[in-house]
C-alpha cells in the first residue's frame, strides 16, 4: 500500500466537519471568483510601495491570466511551485493563479537564502520558483540561478519585478529577465549553470499573462491547496498540506472572532507568506469577507503608521516585540491610529506586562492569538473580560477544536495543570507532507497532533501557554530548530560539538546562543567566526546565533544525555558553563 504524500483525514471526521458545516466545499478559486461577481470594483489590494491598487474584478482576471500562462508552460494541478514574495500585490495574483489551477505555492519567506531554497525545491520536487527581483539589498535573480544549476525538476524561474528603478537597474547583476537562448546569458550566469543541471531562462511575471482559458482539472475543496512551512525542531523544515476546505474554514472562523467583514482594512505587517498573517484572519480572511488587504513593506511604525491614517486601517496582526516598538512609538506619532480597532498579538508569548500597554497606547482592543501553520488556532474573545485578553492566550476557533493537556505518558492532566498541548481538529493536518517516520512521533496514533507546546486551561477554558517541550527556539516569533543549526555548526572543521539553545532576550523574548566545543588541538576560533560560517553556508540571518560561547563540555543528565536544560538554566543566568 502506498502512503499518501499527505495523510488525508479519515472520512468520518470529513463527514462530521461537512456536517456540521465547518467545511462548505469552496476553493480558493472559487471563492475570489464569487467576490469578483459580488463586488468586481471593490479594492481588494493596495500595494503602496509598487503604487498598486486592485480591485477584485482586477485579482481574478489577473489570477486567470496568469494561470493561463503558467498552463501554457507546463505547470499543472499538483505541480509545487516555490513562492518566495515580499509584500507585494503579486504575492496574491501568484498565489490565486496557482490556487486556480491547482499547482501547490510553497511559502518561502524572503529571509530564506539558498540553503532553505535547495531544499524546498529539492524535497517538493518543484518545477517553478517565482521571485522578487531585487528586494531589500538582496538580488534573489541571484540565488535563483544558482538554486536553478542545482535542482534538475526546477524548469522555470519567475521574477515578479516590476520595472527596476533606474538606480538599482545598474546595482544589479545584470541579468535580463527574459533570456531568450544559451548564447545571451551573461557570463555569470554561464558559470552557474555549467551544471548537469538543464538551464531554463527567467521570465518576467508579467510576461507570463495570457488571454484566459478554461483550467482542465481544477482543484476540488478536499485536493490540497498549498504546503506551508513548519516552524521545526529538526534538521530540515517539515511542510505542511493544507487543503482548501480546511484552511478556508479556518479562515471563516477567524473572521468571525476577529470581527471582520468587508467594511474591515487589514494591514499585513508581517512577511505575507507567514501563517499569521495570511489566515489569522490575515490577508486570505480579509479576502474571503471581501475587505481591503494594505501591503506594509516593513513592519515598522515607520512604514505602517501612515498606511494606517491613509488607508484606515482597521486591523493588524503582530509579534509581541514588534507589538512593544508600535505601544512605544504611538503616544508620539502624528499619524492618525484611530481607525484601528484590533491588534492581534500573537506568534510568541505576549507578557502580561506588555499586554497591558496595548490599549492604553494605541486605543484599539488587543486580541491575543497563539496558533500554528498545522493548523489549531486559539483567539481570546473580543468581548473577553479585560483580565481575560490580557493575561491569557485564547480558546480554539472551532466546537471540533479538540484539546488534550497531558504528561510525558500521554496521561490526560487534571483541569489546570501544565502539560503537553495535544490537538485534533477541522483544519489541523493529520501528518506532514512526506515525513511518514515523522508523523509517527508528532501524531498520536488517533491523529491527534503534538504541538510542543506546554501549556494550561483557565477554567473559562481559556489556554495560557507556558513553555516548550520542541528543540525550538522562538525569536520573537520566528522559529529557529535548534539541530537544523547545530548541524550548520558542526560542518565546521574545528567543531568537535555544539548545542544551540534559547535565552532570555528584553526585546525578542528568546535569542539564540550556540554553545561549542572545539575540536582537540585545533586553532581557537572567535564567536564571530562561527556566525560568518553559518551565515555563508546559506542561512536566512535570523537562524544565525546571536551568541556563541566556547565551552569545554555540556552538562549531563543522569543518564548521560546532554542536558539542553541545563544548559538553557545557565543561558539565563551568567555567560559561563560550570565545569
Ligand atoms: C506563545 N507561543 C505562541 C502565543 C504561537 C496565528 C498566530 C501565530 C502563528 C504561529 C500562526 C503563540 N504565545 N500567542 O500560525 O495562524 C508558538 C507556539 C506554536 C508555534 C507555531 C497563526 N503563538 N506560538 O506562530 O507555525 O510554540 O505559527 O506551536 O510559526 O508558535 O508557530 P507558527
Amino acid at each position: 500500500m502506498s502512503i499518501p504524500d499527505a495523510p488525508p483525514y479519515p472520512e468520518e471526521f470529513a463527514e462530521r466537519y461537512r456536517a456540521a458545516g465547518w467545511w462548505r466545499g469552496e476553493t480558493f478559486g472559487g471563492m475570489l471568483r464569487d467576490r469578483a461577481a459580488e463586488h468586481p470594483d471593490r479594492i481588494a489590494i493596495v500595494d503602496p510601495a509598487g503604487g498598486r491598487r486592485w480591485t477584485y474584478g482586477e485579482l481574478d482576471l489577473l489570477a486567470d491570466r496568469l494561470a493561463a500562462g503558467l498552463l501554457a508552460r507546463g505547470i499543472e494541478k499538483g505541480d509545487r511551485v516555490v513562492v518566495q514574495l515580499p509584500n507585494t500585490a503579486e504575492f496574491f495574483s501568484t498565489i490565486f493563479a496557482l490556487f486556480r489551477i491547482g499547482a501547490l505555492p510553497v511559502f518561502a519567506l524572503p529571509a530564506h537564502r539558498e540553503t532553505e531554497i535547495r531544499y524546498f525545491c529539492e524535497f517538493t520536487q518543484a518545477v517553478a520558483y517565482v521571485v522578487p527581483g531585487r528586494h531589500g539589498g538582496f538580488d534573489y535573480r541571484d540565488l535563483a540561478a544558482s538554486v536553478r544549476a542545482q535542482v534538475p525538476t526546477l524548469r522555470h524561474v519567475f521574477v515578479a519585478d516590476a520595472v527596476p528603478a533606474p538606480a538599482e537597474a545598474n546595482a544589479s547583476l545584470v541579468l535580463p529577465e527574459t533570456l531568450p537562448d544559451a548564447e545571451a546569458r551573461p557570463v555569470r550566469f554561464e558559470a552557474l549553470a555549467d551544471t548537469e543541471a538543464r538551464p531554463v531562462p527567467f521570465e518576467a511575471l508579467a510576461d507570463v499573462e495570457a488571454d484566459p482559458v478554461p483550467i482542465p482539472d481544477p482543484p476540488t475543496p478536499s485536493d490540497l491547496a498549498f504546503l506551508q512551512l513548519s516552524g521545526g525542531s529538526t534538521g530540515v523544515p517539515k511542510l505542511i498540506p493544507r487543503t482548501h476546505d480546511d484552511y478556508i474554514y479556518s479562515l471563516r472562523g477567524s473572521n468571525e472572532l476577529c470581527a471582520v467583514d468587508e467594511t474591515s482594512v487589514y494591514l499585513v505587517a508581517l512577511p505575507a507568506a507567514h501563517n499569521f498573517p495570511l489566515s489569522s484572519p490575515g490577508s486570505l480572511g480579509a479576502l474571503y469577507a471581501g475587505a481591503r488587504v494594505v501591503l506594509a513593506p516593513q513592519p515598522s511604525p515607520d512604514a505602517a503608521f501612515p498606511l494606517i491614517e491613509a488607508e484606515g486601517v482597521t486591523i493588524t496582526g503582530l509579534v509581541p516585540p514588534l507589538a512593544l516598538v508600535w505601544t512605544e512609538a504611538a503616544p508620539s506619532t502624528p499619524y492618525d491610529l484611530s481607525s484601528l480597532e484590533v491588534l492581534l498579538v500573537g506568534g510568541a508569548k505576549f507578557s502580561e506586562e506588555a499586554a497591558r500597554r496595548v490599549k492604553p497606547a494605541l486605543g484599539c482592543t488587543l486580541q491575543q492569538v497563539f496558533g500554528m501553520a498545522e493548523g489549531l488556532v486559539n483567539y481570546t474573545r473580543l468581548d473577553d473580560p479585560y483580565e481575560t485578553i490580557v493575561t491569557t492566550q485564547g480558546r480554539p476557533i472551532s466546537p471540533d477544536d479538540e484539546i488534550r493537556i497531558v504528561d510525558d505518558e500521554d496521561e490526560d492532566l487534571p483541569l489546570g495543570a501544565s502539560g503537553h498541548l495535544l490537538t485534533r481538529g477541522p483544519y489541523t493536518i493529520r501528518g506532514y507532507w512526506r515525513a511518514p517516520e515523522h508523523n509517527a512521533r508528532s501524531f498520536t496514533p488517533d491523529g491527534f497532533y503534538r504541538t510542543g507546546d506546554i501549556v494550561r486551561l483557565t477554567v473559562t477554558g481559556h489556554l495560557v501557554v507556558e513553555g516548550r517541550a520542541k528543540d525550538q527556539i522562538n525569536r520573537g516569533g520566528e522559529k529557529i530548530a535548534a539541530e537544523e543549526v547545530e548541524n550548520h555548526i558542526l560542518a565546521h572543521p574545528s567543531v568537535h560539538d555544539a548545542n544551540v539553545v534559547a535565552e532570555p532576550d528584553p526585546y525578542l523574548g528568546e535569542r539564540t546562543c550556540a554553545y561549542v566545543i572545539l575540536r582537540a588541538g585545533a586553532d581557537p576560533l572567535k564567536p564571530a567566526a562561527v556566525k560568518k560560517f553559518v551565515r555563508e553556508r546559506g542561512l536566512a540571518a535570523y537562524k544565525v546565533p546571536d551568541r556563541v560561547e566556547f565551552v569545554a563540555s555540556f552538562p549531563q543528565t543522569g543518564v548521560g544525555k546532554i542536558s539542553k536544560k541545563d544548559l538553557r538554566a545557565t543561558s539565563a543566568r551568567p555567560h559561563r558553563i560550570p565545569q
